[in-house]
């Protein structure tokens, strides 16, 4: 399943090229940016062209590993859905088409006719992507596509793509908002038990290139399986004392920031925007944990970060059933999120919801401190 790893880099990065695009193109831009003023149609349209971006980076994925990996289809799922009402009211289903021009056709509809931001648009999820460099030579993993199933956002942190904001990241520190937080996240779980393998995070907006030539990106991938864990970036060392950090929400409970003052150093409670970032903060060693209290985050969101957090021998719990454990007991596997079965007493996406909240962790013993000094204050 080595293939599918080399797949899923291709395609996140022909994703990251689509999200690029949107904000450089001048004609697709104007429509992200465009102020929610004016008529009710309008601001319609507006919206509707925001979700088409994110729709598209979905549909494209799904159909380049569908064509690969024909077992794959019916298990390829994501945060949208590719039926789309247009701002005149009209129902379109929105595909990657087998040419660049029926591709345009079917996004001018959407786009109420805009044939130059849907021609921008259909040559980028067409176009063939760079070579992604990713050392997976001599990687087998034991794994057949007919086990496998498959979450997708394809931008998280919409709110920080569409503002947009530039920072310039330093080495080692975590940068709270802006466009590095916009990142495209492929997991891959088991049917059977809905434990995540595999896990694709591209971040198309990592740094400028000085020369001018606009916005690089940066892949991450990890692969957790039996005795196969291996994970594009290495363990961070033990951290200096002075507690652990963890990274939130910014509209974290104020009784949750109360209760990690115990286990944290000073300054060690962190915020930051994109809930894929936060995961990525814990995988890169930027933060020990990020904890969430609410049911805020859906299975596409946690997926694939959550796959590269196992290979490092961490992990991602709900939050509620690890606060129910006896205290003394040792962390139960069954804490772990899963990725197959949706919550049978809700409807829509909340059916998909990571209800109890998270903890996602690095390391087993840091989780237990957290669990501590969570438990019996929420
Ligand atoms: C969102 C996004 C938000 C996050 C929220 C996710 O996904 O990652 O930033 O909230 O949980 O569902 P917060 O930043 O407060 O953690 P999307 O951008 O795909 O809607
Ligand atoms: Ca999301
Ligand atoms: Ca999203």
């Amino acid at each position: 399943m080595a293939d599918l790893l080399r797949l899923l880099l291709r395609v996140a990065e022909k994703a990251a090229n689509v999200a690029r695009i949107c904000r450089q193109e001048a004609p697709l831009f104007q429509l992200l940016v465009q102020e929610k003023t004016g008529e009710d149609k309008n601001k319609k349209f507006v919206q509707d062209f925001k979700t088409l971006a994110d729709v598209m980076i979905q549909e494209l994925i799904r159909h380049d590993v569908r064509a690969q990996f024909p077992e794959l289809a019916g298990f390829i799922h994501g945060e949208e859905s590719n039926k789309f009402e247009n701002g005149l009211g009209e129902s379109v289903t929105v595909t990657v088409c087998s040419t660049e021009e029926e591709t345009a056709k079917l996004l001018a509809t959407v786009l109420d006719g805009d044939r130059t931001a849907a021609s921008l648009l259909a040559r980028a999820v067409h176009q063939d992507p760079a070579t992604i460099e990713a050392s997976t030579d001599g990687l087998t993993v034991p794994l057949k596509p007919s086990e496998l199933g498959i979450w997708i956002d394809p931008i998280d942190a919409t709110s920080q793509y569409i503002e947009g904001r530039e920072e310039v990241l330093e080495e080692g520190r975590l940068s709270p908002s802006g466009l590095h937080c916009a990142l495209v996240l492929i997991g891959v779980y088991l049917r059977s038990t809905g434990e995540p393998v595999m896990g694709v995070i591209n971040q198309p907006f990592n740094n400028k290139d000085p020369a001018g030539t606009g916005w690089r990106g940066k892949h991450y991938w990890g692969v957790s399986c039996g005795s196969t864990n291996i994970c594009s970036e290495s363990r961070p060392g033990e951290r200096s004392e002075g507690g652990l950090s963890v990274v939130l929400s910014s509209s974290e409970k104020q009784s949750v920031k109360e209760a990690l003052t115990s286990v944290c150093g000073p300054d060690k409670l962190m915020y930051a925007s994109g809930a894929g970032y936060k995961v990525l903060c814990v995988i890169q060693g930027l933060a020990d944990a990020y904890v969430l209290s609410e049911g805020s985050t859906f299975k596409w969101d946690s997926c694939a970060p959550h796959a590269l957090l196992r290979a490092l021998g961490g992990g991602v719990v709900d939050l509620a059933l690890s606060l129910q454990q006896s205290e003394s007991g040792a962390q139960d596997p069954r804490t772990e999120l899963t990725y197959h079965q949706p919550c049978a007493d809700r409807s829509g996406a909340d059916r998909w919801a990571n209800h109890g909240g998270l903890v996602a962790y690095r390391d087993v013993s840091q989780l237990r401190s957290i669990m501590g000094a969570l438990r019996g204050k929420l």
